[in-house]
């Protein structure tokens, strides 16, 4: 008894964290497949003190399976996506391919689990942008609409995948010999710079990491209209990203009552030591569950406007934390094929 599931891109930065939530968080698996490219087949990780063998991901794979959960970046999973779902089980992905498709819900468990009932065999995990910052936007948004939202951020190397956060060390490694530093994984050195996003752009001057930010917050919100203007940029931090959000009400947002609202909110920890100048860092959300919030301040430069600051763990809350979280909801709410087998969470 249990659901069976399947990691497909269990050797990523995303998939690994993946395997150690399922553990952490008492998942009801019945039977764990490690899935990847033909490149890791024959590997092992540690799974409840089993050692699994990596396959190569095929069609059979997903056979007598309940549950997928995918990273292995968006043209893997719309590969695999039909089998997955022609096969009986639910896949929970967490690549951009499907989250802005009407038939798939885009969940954030905190904000809209709602949404999870009306899959049709496919649920979208958000991007790490978005969700970081509906966390802690979300619950102020409840008690007064935000009516334009400036955000820019300072994304990890973690975003980039594995290989990506190797290179950021080497990169730096390289610098301090003096050598030049390699960009294989991104197209210039992140180590000692900071770069915009470089996802392709649009025509209207954003790149498509921004862009995401914009629709995909207006999805889970569902709120079509939301003015959104974002600015994506990669800082040299292996694994948390930060975001320095500008939220615009209709009315005054009194300062202490957002810092009593996210003090409140699920999911996030407000952190802010004023007389020391102590706010959220990302070496310090590193490998937390939380996003944390900090620098709650009125925007002086509109009185309808609020000031925020926050750091929160890319592949944690940001990726596989939430994708475990819609898992655990579909358990919860009896929406995987199996769940008439009463498995608890
Ligand atoms: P592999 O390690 O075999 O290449 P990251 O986001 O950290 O770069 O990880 C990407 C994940 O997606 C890895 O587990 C990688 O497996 C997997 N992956 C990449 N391409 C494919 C593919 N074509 N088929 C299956 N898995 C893939
Ligand atoms: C980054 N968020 O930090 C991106 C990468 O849509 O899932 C993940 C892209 C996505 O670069």
């Amino acid at each position: 008894e249990g659901i069976r599931v399947a990691i497909l891109g269990a050797t990523g930065a995303v998939g690994t964290e993946l395997i150690q939530l399922l553990e952490e968080r008492a998942f009801p698996v019945s039977q764990l497949k490690l899935l990847a490219s033909p490149r890791s087949a024959g590997k092992t990780i540690s799974f409840r003190g089993e050692a699994l063998t990596i396959e190569a991901v095929s069609a059979e794979a997903f056979q007598d399976v309940d549950l997928v959960l995918a990273s292995a970046g968006g043209s893997t999973s719309k590969a695999w996506a039909q089998t997955i779902v022609d096969a009986g089980a639910v896949l929970v992905d967490n690549s951009s391919a499907f989250r802005m498709d009407e038939t798939v819900p885009l969940i954030v468990p905190e904000i809209n689990p709602q949404a999870a009932a009306q899959h049709q065999g496919i649920i979208a995990n958000p991007n790490c942008t978005t969700i970081l910052m509906g966390l802690a936007i979300f619950p102020l948004h409840q008690i007064q609409p935000i009516q334009r939202l400036i955000v820019a951020t300072y994304q990890s190397a973690s975003g980039a995948g594995a290989q990506a956060m190797a290179e950021v060390k080497a990169q730096a490694r390289a610098i301090l010999n003096e050598e030049t530093p390699p960009t294989d994984a991104f197209p210039y050195p992140l180590a000692f710079n900071v770069f915009p996003h470089n996802s392709p752009l649009t025509e209207q001057g954003y790149c498509q990491e921004e862009m995401k930010m914009v629709k995909e917050t207006r999805k889970i919100f569902d709120a079509p209209e939301l003015r959104i203007s974002a600015t994506c940029i990669r800082v040299p931090v292996l694994r948390a990203h930060s975001e320095a959000i500008n939220l615009e009400f209709a009315e005054p947002f009194p300062v202490g009552k957002a810092k009593e609202v996210l003090s409140q909110a699920p999911g996030v920890e407000v952190r802010e030591d004023w007389e020391n100048n102590y706010f959220p860092m990302p070496n310090e959300a590193t490998g937390k569950d939380e996003v944390f919030v900090g620098r709650i301040r009125q925007d002086i430069s509109h009185p309808c406007g609020l000031e925020l600051w926050l750091s929160g763990d890319q592949i944690r809350k940001g990726a596989a934390l939430n994708a475990v979280q819609i898992a655990e909801l579909l358990v919860k709410d009896q929406l995987l094929p199996t769940t008439e087998k009463a498995v608890s969470v």
